[in-house]
């Protein structure tokens, strides 16, 4: 077997809890959200049941509203392992009964995942795809619920876009797109949080500094002082962002819940799931800057675009944009603003461009880069029709995962291994990447 295939699917195992699988043993000892998306995919190549299974264990966590948290806590974890905690986040009321949970969210790519999970068991003959299509009556419901509440509570004014509330919801934490907000964000005298993430990575300039975690620390705390009503953060929370990247993973995930809708036994709902990803890509091609061809978040609290050139770029192309659209884009992605940059040592998009003035190839978000982040952008390009140039990024990124390993994120001027050695996200990426059939 491909030594790639080897480490991916021992990371996988070492990871494992049972029915659900840690990001990295030490840094993530949970199980978080959009990693459980990716990680239920890497599992399908070896059995996609167990690919379900990841994501009914993080459906666990989904509370009454339909927001799926992006953290589902293991309480059996020592305490202080990972701040903030099960205890920081004021959810008793919130989370469902038996479960600890965050308050945030992450991008919702659990039906993206579901779907390919689908496409997985498909090929292994009728008996597993009936199987996985019993889990997906049930799931689908939850999976509606979820989407509902991203269209309603995160945008009751119905703009077509989600508002995040924090920057740990875009799961593009530390991107240069959240400077200005965040800058605005006064956490007041409060010690500093404890960061027992700091022991777990060789170099702290790897990880968040202790201002931005005072910030971010800060923010959870006026959420929890909301009690998490919606309508109240949206009104006066200092931190609102409407997010493209968010928006348009939403876009393409609804789109996949149309297609889940059939052997859900609910066809008659997938125009209504069309009709809804039309609408959030007709808000995030509205973004779009055609001077500096590519997408823009918006600033809630101010009303005005946060600008920086980072992989959010590529919002329009997630979402699902116009052929014209699409190909400048494609253009982009292999221009010396993303892929194309001549100092990269692998070919794929980094976090922040090369040249934006917040680049900073080892520091989280603001450089390195992601393999879902990857992912992401070729299974976009794939779907765009755009084959050439997604056998290309795969190439690059599997080059990459080749000699990194399961690494978390990457420096992308020197080539080295970032973060945890081994991250599950990674793991599902380099066995996606291998099992596909083109
Ligand atoms: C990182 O985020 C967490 C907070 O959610 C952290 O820094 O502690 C991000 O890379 C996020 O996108 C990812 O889901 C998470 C677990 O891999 O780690």
């Amino acid at each position: 077997m491909d030594d790639l295939a080897q480490e991916a699917i021992s990371v996988l195992w070492r990871n494992a809890r049972g029915t659900w699988t840690r990001p990295s043993p030490r840094l993530y000892p949970h199980q978080w959200s959009w990693d459980a998306a990716f990680v239920a995919m890497g599992w399908a190549h070896l059995d996609p049941l167990r690919g379900v299974a990841e994501l009914w264990s993080l459906f666990r966590g989904q509370w009454a509203t339909g927001m799926v948290p992006h953290i589902v806590f293991d309480l059996t974890v020592a305490r202080g392992a990972y701040e903030p905690g099960p205890n920081a986040w004021g959810t008793v009321g919130h989370a469902p009964p038996g479960t600890a949970t965050s308050a945030l969210c992450q991008p919702p790519v659990h039906a993206i995942a579901l779907a390919r999970v689908r496409q997985l068991a498909e090929r292994r003959g009728a008996d597993v795809l009936a199987e996985v299509d019993d889990a997906i009556v049930d799931l689908y419901p939850r999976l509606v619920a979820w989407h509902r509440w991203l269209h309603t509570a995160r945008d009751p004014e119905a703009s077509g876009l989600v508002t995040i509330l924090h920057p740990w919801e875009s799961g593009l934490d530390n991107s240069p797109r959240w400077d200005v907000a965040l800058a605005a964000i006064d956490p007041g005298d409060a010690d500093a949080p404890a960061r027992p993430d700091l022991t777990h990575v060789a170099d702290p300039g790897e990880r968040p500094t202790d201002l931005e975690y005072r910030r971010y620390r800060h923010l959870v705390d006026r959420l929890v002082a909301l009690d998490h009503d919606q309508a109240a953060a949206l009104a006066e929370h200092p931190f609102r962002v409407a997010d493209v990247w968010f928006s348009a993973i939403l876009a393409a995930a609804d789109d996949a819940l149309a297609e889940l809708a059939v052997p859900a036994g609910r066809p008659e709902d997938a125009a209504c799931h069309r009709a809804a990803a039309d609408r959030t890509r007709e808000a995030v091609d509205a973004c779009w800057d055609a001077d500096a061809k590519r997408c823009h978040d918006v600033d809630r609290t101010t009303g005005l675009p946060l600008v920086a050139d980072t992989v959010a770029a590529f919002a329009p192309l997630l979402a699902g944009t116009s052929m014209d659209r699409t190909a400048v884009l494609v253009e982009r992605l292999w221009s010396p603003s993303s892929a194309g940059h001549h100092a990269l040592r692998w070919a794929v998009p980094p976090s922040t461009a090369v040249d934006d003035p917040a680049f900073d190839p080892r520091a989280y978000w603001r450089g390195p880069q992601w393999a879902p982040i990857t992912w992401l952008v070729w299974w976009a390009l794939q779907r765009a029709g755009h084959r050439r140039s997604a056998d290309r990024l795969r190439a690059a990124g599997l080059d990459q995962l080749r000699a990194v390993g399961c690494a978390e994120y990457v420096d992308p001027l020197t080539g080295q291994a970032l973060g945890s050695p081994a991250q599950s996200w990674t793991a599902a990426v380099a066995l996606d990447w291998l099992g596909h059939e083109g």
